[in-house]
């Protein structure tokens, strides 16, 4: 098919607070200095880099309940917000670069601001759909779903800092890919709302081919709606994503990660990329660091266009003898 152009914008959310481990901050700008700008540029992409964001840390933000850091994470994810609103407003699709996973609360919310009824796919080893109360670590990176789901509302609790959030998606607008790591209460809010979801075990018995038809189906049978990717990089086995907060065995492989990407791409309906969890200070290596980068990197170029069976720019002729 022909291939469209993709303008991207591109948000830096250095935050780490939505879980307990040091280094995931470092995340935005080890993916630009992997020199990502130039490589989507190099595929014909237009691409505007709107920075980073700056977080403030509100003061006394004890725990409310087992939930770490309300106030914190609530603030942060309502700048990341109108950030992700403007870009949107702006024309872009958005490409936000966590940063742990409490972020998609924002970055959802301030595409849903610009695009109502969107689909999201969340590729991640984990659900994330902790509610408030069922949560047993209290991090907020386990439950951004829970703020997002119309139908959750009877179970959450009112949280300071979360305020400003309404939920904006229904059940049905949510499919998870390459789940292997889920809480019981997190299996059981499955089962109660009635979410798609393809764990490692429907990869292995369908392959990922079929998976990804099978999500296009899902999401698009109420219609063409633009979608939002939420990419957790711990979805992709630790073998080639090893510097990750919370590693799970028997992963995606490396084609399968990309194989997403590529698919979600040939919809033309990709209006907003979130990229997270990648965190330094968990490889072992540099060598471990750096394949995880390079492989978030290719995660994203494959959003935007890049295809494994190589292009050439409109226009290219070969050189004549
Ligand atoms: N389910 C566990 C929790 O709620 O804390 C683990 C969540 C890990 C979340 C990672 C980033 O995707
Ligand atoms: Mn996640
Ligand atoms: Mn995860
Ligand atoms: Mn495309």
């Amino acid at each position: 098919h022909k291939r469209p152009h993709h303008s991207v914008g591109i948000i830096g959310a250095p935050f780490s607070k939505g879980q307990r481990k040091d280094g995931v901050e470092k995340g935005p700008d080890l993916i630009r200095n992997a020199g990502l700008v130039e490589k989507l540029k190099a595929q014909g992409c237009t691409v505007r880099d709107y920075g980073n964001l700056k977080f403030e840390d509100p003061a006394d933000d004890h725990p409310v309940g087992k939930v770490q850091r309300p106030r914190t994470v609530g603030l942060a994810n309502e700048q990341l917000a109108k950030a992700i609103n403007t870009i949107k407003k702006d024309g872009h699709t958005s490409l936000m670069l966590g940063g742990d996973h409490s972020l998609a609360i924002g970055s959802i919310h301030g595409h849903a601001a610009s695009q109502k009824d969107l689909r999201v796919v969340w590729v991640d080893a984990h659900a994330d759909i902790n509610t408030p109360l069922s949560s047993y670590t209290g991090n907020i990176h386990g439950q951004p779903l829970s703020y997002l789901i119309k139908e959750l509302r009877p179970k959450m609790t009112a949280l300071p800092g979360f305020s400003w959030v309404t939920p904006c998606l229904s059940a049905a607008d949510v499919v998870f890919i390459g789940l292997r790591d889920v809480d019981p209460a997190e299996r059981y809010i499955l089962k109660l709302v009635g979410i798609k979801a393809f764990s490692m075990t429907e990869v292995d018995r369908l392959g990922i081919a079929k998976v990804m038809e099978e999500t296009c189906d899902h999401i698009f049978s109420r219609g063409k709606k633009p979608v939002h990717l939420s990419y957790d990089i711990d979805a992709l086995d630790p073998s080639v994503a090893p510097a990750t907060g919370t590693p799970v065995v028997g992963g995606l492989t490396y084609r399968e990660g990309i194989y997403i990407t590529e698919r979600l791409c040939q919809t033309d309906l990709l209006s907003a990329v979130d990229l997270v969890e990648v965190n330094p200070k968990q490889g072992k290596t540099e060598s471990e660091v750096s394949s995880t980068v390079n492989s978030a990197v290719d995660v994203i170029l494959g959003c935007f266009g890049r295809v494994r069976e190589g292009s050439f720019p409109a226009g290219y002729t070969l050189p004549q003898p």
